[in-house]
């Protein structure tokens, strides 16, 4: 499971009711799954753990007859009690170690990372994948330390790339502030060369709440990017 993940349109749920208002989590993510999004975690601060375990249930029935993963945000505990295929974990989240040690090899865990020290630190621990932010200020995570922009995501990148093929392997999304106005001109600042490395390694995914979870029409919204993401960009 862990080698063949799509991560390019990553779903990142919210449950506020500045995005959410008041629709049903539930069928929102439904739609953006025919929308075309690849991986879905689900992301939900307040609610208690009855909830979030009856949520993610539902949610995983979605994902799986689309044959789309799950991930919990925050919560080992969680991702066990339903059985998803694995877990997203913050800086301040239980540590990846202790997470790889119960969820085994088989289930994905991501971290969140802002800084190459993070990033080397969550590679070693065993981390799949890293959430790399926040790309630009975002009204639905307001309390981010770091806004590190396209640069600082290349650095980031750029560090993976020059490290061991095990880490090479690691793969990376992007999150904060992307939407189908600027989705494409990230992509290229993310992938364009530098003079010593003409074929630099480049980000798998672009992370993505407000823009699919607050759209009028997440379906339409995620069959949109998914389109922009299959498209060239029109920048040379
Ligand atoms: N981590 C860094 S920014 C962010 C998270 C969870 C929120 C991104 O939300 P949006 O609406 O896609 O900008
Ligand atoms: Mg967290």
């Amino acid at each position: 499971m862990r080698h063949q993940v799509n991560y390019s349109l990553y779903l990142v749920t919210d449950s506020t009711e500045a995005i959410l208002g008041s629709r049903d989590l539930v069928e929102v993510v439904e739609q953006a799954l025919l929308g075309g999004v690849t991986i879905v975690q689900y992301r939900d601060k307040t609610s208690d753990t009855g909830i979030l375990i009856s949520t993610a249930k539902k949610l995983h029935e979605k994902c799986k007859q689309h044959n789309i993963p799950l991930l919990i945000n925050d919560r080992v505990d969680v991702a066990l009690a339903v059985g998803c295929e694995g877990v997203h974990l913050g800086q301040d989240d239980m540590d990846i170690s202790e997470a790889r040690r119960i969820l085994g090899e088989d289930k994905i865990i991501g971290a969140t990372v802002s800084s190459i020290e993070e990033a080397r630190i969550a590679v070693e621990r065993g981390a799949d994948y890293l959430g790399i932010g926040t790309l630009y200020a975002t009204n639905t995570k307001k309390n981010t330390k770091d806004i590190i922009g396209v640069n600082g995501i290349r650095k980031i990148l750029r560090f993976l790339d020059t490290k061991d093929a095990a880490t090479k392997e690691v793969k990376s999304v992007c999150i904060g502030g992307v939407n189908a106005s600027n989705l494409q001109r990230i992509i290229h600042q993310l992938s364009a060369p530098t003079p010593n490395n003409l074929n630099p390694k480049t980000i798998d995914g672009v992370a993505i709440v407000s823009a699919i979870i607050g759209a009028s029409n997440p379906k339409e919204a995620s069959e949109h990017l998914s389109h922009l993401l299959a498209t060239p960009p029109p920048f040379k």
